[in-house]
């Protein structure tokens, strides 16, 4: 049997890739890890709570926030109010940023951007969940944080990763040196060294979107569409449609199989439903790190100039071969038909 290595071990062995670290981004990362273990616990037995179900509330979204959203956001603000290394969270579940005056944070430089529980809504049909975060440095780390240390562009980002509390619970992050993935043993409490160095493989067969949106997508989405179902052995298509409705989960076997998530503009969401600074910048930081791509259909996503909080995006997210066919039939809409597009895409 392999050796076991710990979050708390690689995150410590990695820090000597940072030779000026002192210890507070490794800090960081551990009081994520903590969080992100009291909402697994949680989530693994909602069923056997009274946490199930709506809380009543609704967040600056509007949108109906169950008890576990509240719960997972509670944990992550209080596990990195009390490690000390971050001055700000900025959380889908708050209008506006946190900051910690806490005394343990005076000299905090890392701001923390969460979505505590991302596909809530999956929670009482007993289907995966996740949280992400993403983690940027004050820009100047001798003046007080503010929202313009929130808004900086994902390029500038530290580190970003995700949990999926699914079959297993995974957390999955990068710090700019490639993606590693760790697997929670519950009999020992620590997340183990299961998936080093993640790749997702530059083409795949498997695209994620929600069809039920289709009379509403851009043409270039709909012609996409209809050229992942066109049979063609050569190109491995048809591809085969995945889409659970949680991110987390639809990217996590997306970036472990191949293949594409495209969350575009709708009716329903004429700038795209997810959120910029906590759902798609880190999101995308992770999938570059493993070899992908991430755009919003013409523009790289971590170079999209964020101006609030919760700004929304489109996202086109995963296999790169499969982003860039799915920006030719956006880039080229207005000229190309589906007939039009077939020998021009067959030509490769
Ligand atoms: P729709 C969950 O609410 C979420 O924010 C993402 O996790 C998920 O990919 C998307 O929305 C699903 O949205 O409109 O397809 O139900």
């Amino acid at each position: 049997m392999g050796e076991v290595k710990t979050l708390g071990q690689f995150i410590i062995e990695k820090q000597a890739d940072f030779p000026y670290a002192k210890g507070e981004l490794s800090r960081l990362l551990r009081d994520i890890g903590i969080a992100a273990k009291m909402v697994n616990r949680e989530v693994n037995k909602a069923g056997l709570m009274d946490i199930l179900g709506q809380a009543g509330s609704t967040n600056i979204q509007g949108e109906s926030q169950q008890k576990l959203d509240i719960f997972a956001n509670e944990q992550f603000i209080k596990a990195l109010t009390s490690g000390g290394e971050c001055c700000i969270v900025a959380s889908e579940e708050n209008e506006e940023i946190i900051t910690i005056n806490a005394p343990v944070a005076q000299n905090a430089k890392y701001i923390v951007a969460i979505d505590p529980l991302d596909g809530s809504s999956n929670i009482d049909v007993n289907v995966a969940v996740g949280s992400i975060f993403s983690i940027y440095r004050k820009i100047d780390i001798n003046a007080p944080a503010t929202i313009t240390d929130v808004c900086q562009p994902g390029t500038q980002q530290v580190a970003a990763g995700y949990i999926v509390y699914g079959s297993s619970t995974m957390l999955v992050y990068t710090t700019g040196k490639g993606v590693n993935g760790f697997t929670l043993d519950p009999s020992i409490g620590e997340s183990c060294l299961s998936h080093p160095n993640m790749t997702v493989p530059a083409d795949g067969q498997i695209y994620s979107v929600n069809e039920g949106n289709y009379v509403h997508f851009p043409k270039g989405v709909k012609q996409y569409i209809k050229y992942c179902q066109v049979e063609d052995s050569s190109t491995n298509r048809p591809y085969t449609s995945r889409y659970i409705g949680s991110m987390v989960a639809d990217l996590h076997r997306n970036l472990i199989k191949g293949g594409i998530f495209i969350y575009p503009v709708t009716a329903n969401a004429p700038k795209g439903k997810l959120r910029l600074v906590y759902e798609c910048n880190p999101m995308a930081f992770i999938i570059e790190q493993a070899g992908g791509k991430a755009t919003d259909g013409f523009n790289r996503i971590m170079e999209i100039e964020v101006t609030e909080l919760h700004q929304r995006s489109p996202i086109f997210i995963g296999s790169k071969n499969m982003v860039e066919m799915a920006e030719r039939f956006m880039r080229d809409a207005g000229v190309l038909s589906f007939a039009d597009a077939e020998p021009l895409l067959s030509a490769g």
